[in-house]
C-alpha cells in the first residue's frame, strides 16, 4: 500500500491503542494533522492552548491510566514550548512521544521559518536531547515504521521516559510503498526484570534479621505497580513504609505501617524511623536531596552504619548517593514478588508486628506527627493556613480521589499533610518541582480517570503559568476542580528569604503594587470569564461548601481560597534538612548554615 508519512504515523498510533495526542497545530505539522481527519473515531487529537499544557497533559495521563498519549506540535516556537513538560516528564521517567514539525528535507539548512541552522541544520532536537530517551529525525518516509516502533520500545522498555520524532514536513505529505505496518506486539521488549535471586536472598536474610528495617518507596514502586508487593513485604517484616514524592500513595496512607514521607519536608516519623534504621529496603528511588535532607548525616539517612539493600531498574542509580550492601537491579513488582517467597521461606511463624515494640514506636511517633501539625489544621484565622485548607478539602474529596501538585507550598504540603489512599492518587511533578504541571496535568488526569474526582491543588504563581489551559478545560467540558491556594505571591520562596536570610530580605516574591499593597488578579474571576465554575473563598469552615458547588456544577471550576501570607501561618512544618546555600555577608546566618552544611555526607 502507499502511504503518506503523515499516514503511516497515524495508523500506527492507531494500533498502538494511543487515546489522546495534544498539541497546537501550525504549518509544521498541518500535512500530519490532516491525516488524523480520517480517523476521527480511532484517537482523540485535541488541542492544547500551549505546548507546555499538551506535554504535561499527556504526562499525567500515563500517570493516572498507564497509556501512551503523544503531543503534537508545529516547527521552531511550538516544538521549543514542550520543553518544559518534557523535561518534567523525563525527569520523573514517564513515556510520553513527541512529534514536532521539522524543516522539510530538501530545504535543511536554508534558514527557513523558524528553523534553527546556525551549527548544524533542523537543528532543534538538540534542545530535546537531554530531555528525551532517544530522538529520530527521518530523511525518508519508508523510515518511519522502523522509528515508531523503536520510539515504542524506547518509551516502554527499562526505565522509561520520552520518545522524539522530528518529523520533516515533506515526509508528513509524501508517500512510500509499505508492505505492512509492524505489529506492536512482535516488536515489543516485553516481560519484568526479575533481581538476581542469590542476591534477593541474601536481601530476605538481612531483613528478617533486621531490628529496624524500613522501607522507601519512590518513582519505580509506582512505575511498577508494586503496591500489593510493598504491604504484604512490609506487614510481613513489620516495616514501616516511607515515601518519596514520587512515591506517595503506593501504601493506603492510613495503613497502620505508613509512616509519612522522610527528606528535607518530611514527618517526624518519616525521617527518625529512616535515621534509626539498621536496614533499608530502597525501592525505585533515587535518594534525592530532597529525600535524604541533602545529605546531611543522621537528619534523614545513616547510612553506614544503616545497611542499604536497594532495588531499581536502573543500575546507575544504585550506589549513587549511598553505598549498598546490596544493589539488585530488577523491576520492583518482579523483584518484591521474589523477595516475599524468600522471607516467607525464612520466617518459620507469621508474627504479628502489631504486638512489637517497634511498631509502637512508630505509632508514638505518627501521634508526634500528627500533633506537630494540629495547631495549623485547626487554625480558624481568615486568610487561612494552607493545613486548614487541606483539611477541610480532604473532608469533602472521595477517598479515591486524584490530586494533582506542581510546587510551592501546595505541593509539599500534600506530600506531608494530605492522606492518599491508593497508587495514582497523587499524581506530582517529582523531580522537577514544576511550577505549572497542576492545571494541565489535573485535565490529563481526568480524561485519563473521567470518573474519578481530580483535584489540582496550586498556588497563586503556579496557577497563572498555565492558567490559559482552563479555556480548553471549558472548551472540552472536562470537569477538573481547581483548588487555588492564593497567598499573593511566591509565598515558599518568601518564605526561605525570611527565615534564611532574615525578614528583611524579601526581594521579587511578593506579587504588589508599587505603592507596596499586595496585589492578584481575582482568580475566580478569571474562571468565570474562561466559562469555568470560579468562587473566592476567605474563611477555612466555607471552604467544603465551595467545593461541593464547584464539583456539583458539572464544569471545570476554579475555587479560589485566601491563603495567610504572614509566618509562621504561610509556612509549612518540616522537621528536615535542604542545602539553601547562605550569602557569605550574612556572617552570623553563613556561620551556622555552614556548621549544619559540615554534617552533610557525601559518600
Ligand atoms: C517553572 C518554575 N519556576 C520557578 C520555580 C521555583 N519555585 C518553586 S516554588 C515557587 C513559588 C510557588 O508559588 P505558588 O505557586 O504561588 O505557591 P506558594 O508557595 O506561594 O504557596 C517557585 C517560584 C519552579 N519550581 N518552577
Ligand atoms: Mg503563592
Amino acid at each position: 500500500m502507499r502511504l503518506t508519512g503523515g499516514q503511516i504515523v497515524a495508523q500506527y498510533l492507531i494500533s498502538e491503542g494511543m487515546p489522546y495526542l495534544f498539541g497546537v497545530p501550525g504549518h509544521g505539522n498541518t500535512a500530519l494533522l490532516d491525516a488524523f481527519v480520517d480517523h476521527r473515531d480511532e484517537i482523540n487529537v485535541v488541542q492544547a492552548i500551549h505546548e507546555q499544557g499538551a506535554a504535561h497533559m499527556a504526562d499525567a495521563y500515563y500517570r493516572v491510566a498507564r497509556r501512551v498519549c503523544g503531543v503534537f506540535t508545529s516547527i521552531g516556537p511550538g516544538a521549543a514550548n514542550t520543553a518544559m513538560g518534557v523535561a518534567n516528564a523525563y525527569i520523573d521517567s514517564i513515556p510520553l512521544l513527541l512529534l514536532t514539525g521539522s524543516v522539510h528535507t530538501y530545504m535543511r539548512g536554508r534558514g527557513v521559518l523558524q528553523e534553527l541552522e546556525r551549527t548544524h541544520w533542523a537543528n532543534f532536537p538538540r534542545m530535546m536531547e537531554p530531555v528525551v530517551k532517544r530522538w529520530w529525525q527521518p530523511s525518508r518516509v519508508d523510515q518511519l515504521p522502523n522509528v515508531l516502533h523503536l520510539a515504542y520500545n524506547v518509551m516502554l522498555g527499562g526505565r522509561q521516559g520520552p520518545a522524539y520524532i522530528d518529523f520533516p514536513m515533506d515526509l508528513q505529505a509524501e508517500t512510500a510503498e509499505i508492505e505492512s505496518l509492524p505489529n506492536p506486539v512482535t516488536r515489543r521488549a516485553s516481560g519484568r526484570t526479575h533481581g538476581d535471586p542469590e542476591l534477593v536472598e541474601r536481601a530476605a536474610k538481612l531483613l528478617c534479621g533486621a531490628q529496624r528495617p524500613l522501607i522507601i518507596a519512590g518513582g519505580g514502586a509506582t512505575a511498577s505497580q508494586a503496591a500489593a508487593e510493598i504491604a504484604q513485604l512490609a506487614e510481613l517484616l513489620g516495616a514501616p513504609v516511607t515515601v518519596t514524592w514520587m512515591g506517595k500513595g503506593i501504601i493506603p496512607e492510613d495503613h497502620p505501617l505508613y509512616a509519612w514521607p522522610c527528606g528535607d519536608l518530611g514527618s517526624i516519623s518519616g525521617n527518625t524511623l529512616a535515621s534509626e534504621a539498621d536496614v533499608i529496603l530502597a525501592v525505585g528511588c533515587r535518594f534525592t536531596d530532597r529525600t535524604a535532607s541533602s545529605f546531611r548525616r543522621g537528619v534523614t539517612f545513616n547510612i553506614p552504619p544503616a545497611k542499604l539493600v536497594h532495588i531499581d531498574l536502573d543500575p546507575y542509580e544504585i550506589g549513587k548517593n549511598y553505598p549498598v550492601e546490596l544493589g539488585i537491579v530488577g523491576d520492583a513488582k518482579a523483584t518484591l514478588g521474589d523477595l516475599l517467597g524468600s522471607v516467607r521461606a525464612f520466617r518459620k511463624s507469621a508474627s504479628d508486628y502489631r504486638n512489637s515494640s517497634y511498631f509502637n514506636h512508630l505509632t508514638e511517633l505518627k501521634a508526634q506527627w500528627q500533633e506537630a501539625l494540629r495547631p495549623m489544621r485547626e487554625d480558624d484565622r481568615a486568610p487561612m493556613t494552607i493545613s486548614r485548607a487541606l483539611v477541610e478539602l480532604r473532608r469533602v474529596l472521595e477517598r479515591d480521589a486524584i490530586v494533582v501538585t506542581g510546587a510551592g507550598n501546595p505541593q509539599s504540603q500534600v506530600f506531608t499533610e494530605f492522606p492518599v489512599y491508593g497508587p495514582a492518587q497523587h499524581i506530582t511533578a517529582g523531580g522537577f518541582s514544576a511550577m505549572g504541571f497542576e492545571v494541565p496535568g489535573a485535565i490529563g488526569a481526568k480524561l485519563a480517570a473521567p470518573n474519578k474526582q481530580v483535584a489540582a491543588i496550586v498556588g497563586d504563581g503556579s496557577f497563572l503559568q498555565t492558567v490559559q489551559e482552563l479555556s480548553m478545560a471549558a472548551q472540552y467540558d472536562i470537569p477538573v476542580l481547581f483548588v487555588v491556594m492564593n497567598n499573593f505571591g511566591w509565598e515558599c520562596i518568601k518564605n526561605l528569604q525570611s527565615t534564611q536570610f532574615g525578614p528583611d530580605r524579601i526581594i521579587a516574591t511578593n506579587f504588589k503594587k508599587p505603592d507596596g499593597t499586595p496585589f492578584s488578579a481575582n482568580l475566580a474571576d478569571i474562571a468565570k470569564g474562561f466559562g469555568c465554575f470560579g468562587e473566592r473563598v476567605d474563611q477555612p469552615a466555607d471552604v467544603g461548601a465551595a467545593v461541593g458547588r464547584a464539583l456539583d456544577s458539572g464544569r471545570p471550576g476554579v475555587v479560589e481560597l485566601l491563603c495567610s501570607r504572614e509566618l509562621p501561618y504561610s509556612g509549612l512544618t518540616a522537621t528536615g534538612w535542604w542545602d539553601v546555600t547562605v550569602p557569605a555577608y550574612h556572617r552570623e546566618k553563613r556561620a551556622k548554615y555552614e556548621a549544619a552544611r559540615s554534617e552533610e555526607a557525601l559518600t
